[in-house]
């Protein structure tokens, strides 16, 4: 006599090993990001998170948030609003302002809602926080800048303290952008990670970063920031195609010296020149002609920006 047993059972075994790659700031950079989309998928990672900053302040917002989109439906790409998807949104809102000099300052962002045909409603519905747990209970959390806010960037240099104030509470790993420049620091316990910028790196390598994450149970966390290069003549032709070097305003010279020398100007620029252009002293035209004329930004003039005598 023989006897046959069918037994069937499921049982759940939990993650050994997890791969993530974080992608941020990709600001309208398309040829960017398909260069960084193609190179992530290339490493096979489990989870894709967006940490936002996907649209304005460059010439492609709408084809990278369609880009965007069709990942989340498709791929389940987890998107992360960033502070420059807040700025979309406040376009939108009867106290933007429509003309005069407040106008000519985010006209640049008037552009990119315009582009985007005014529809926020993605925009309007991404979280602030991405977070998974390992089995061991280790939190891994990503976040557009710190725990306080999506404008306060968390930078190489910071003392521990102020890192402390701005992940707490603490988990294993704390990814953050926001700033375009990338580091790795280990605060505590805690693993904290600036991914940098898909569209445009501000610490003098132009080559777009983002951020690949490894846990497993042997060796927990570990994290690399990696560098991808790209044909910058694509998103050069972007600006004059789209239309956004004509008609965003003189900031949108500014932003093509800024992917030119893979460093913030725009900041500079706010700092020198904002109040003196809402005071009526000097006009936005001005005020860019003057900055592109120092020593340090002379050099990476030219077609298809403004020439200067
Ligand atoms: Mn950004």
């Amino acid at each position: 006599m023989t006897k046959t047993y069918a037994v069937t059972f499921t049982v759940t075994l939990p993650t050994r090993f997890m791969k993530i790659a974080v992608i941020s700031d990709i600001h309208g950079n398309l040829p960017a990001l398909k260069k960084v989309t193609k190179h992530l998928e290339a490493w096979q990672p489990d989870k894709v998170v967006v940490n936002g900053d996907i649209v304005n302040r460059g010439p492609c917002s709408l084809d990278c948030l369609r880009f965007i989109q069709a990942k989340k439906e498709q791929e389940n790409w987890h998107v992360l609003r960033g502070n420059h998807e807040d700025f979309i949104l406040a376009c939108g809102q009867s106290d933007f302002p429509k003309s005069g000099p407040q106008f000519e300052i985010v006209r640049f962002a008037h552009w990119s809602y315009r582009q985007i045909n005014e529809d926020v409603s993605f925009l309007a519905n991404l979280p602030n926080q991405f977070n998974w747990t390992a089995a061991d209970g280790s939190e891994f959390r990503v976040t557009h800048a710190s725990m306080k806010g999506n404008r306060d960037g968390l930078y190489h240099n910071a003392d521990e303290k102020t890192l402390r104030q701005q992940i707490a509470p603490p988990p294993a790993v704390f990814v953050t952008g926001h700033t375009h420049r990338p580091f790795i620091r280990q605060v505590d316990k805690t693993l904290v990670v600036n991914a940098g910028s898909v569209g445009t790196p501000f610490d003098k390598d132009d080559r777009p970063s983002y951020g690949q994450f490894t846990w497993d149970k042997m060796d927990g966390w570990r994290a690399e920031i990696v560098r991808v290069s790209y044909d910058h003549a694509l998103i050069e032709q972007d600006f004059i195609d789209s239309g956004f070097l004509t008609e965003a305003g003189p900031l949108a010279q500014l932003m093509l010296v800024e992917l030119r020398k893979a460093r913030g100007l725009i900041y500079r620029w706010g700092s020198m020149y904002e109040k003196a252009i809402l005071a009526g002293e000097i006009n936005i035209e001005e005020s860019v002609r003057e900055i592109l004329a120092t020593d340090d930004n002379r050099p990476f003039l030219g077609p298809p920006g403004w020439v200067l005598e």
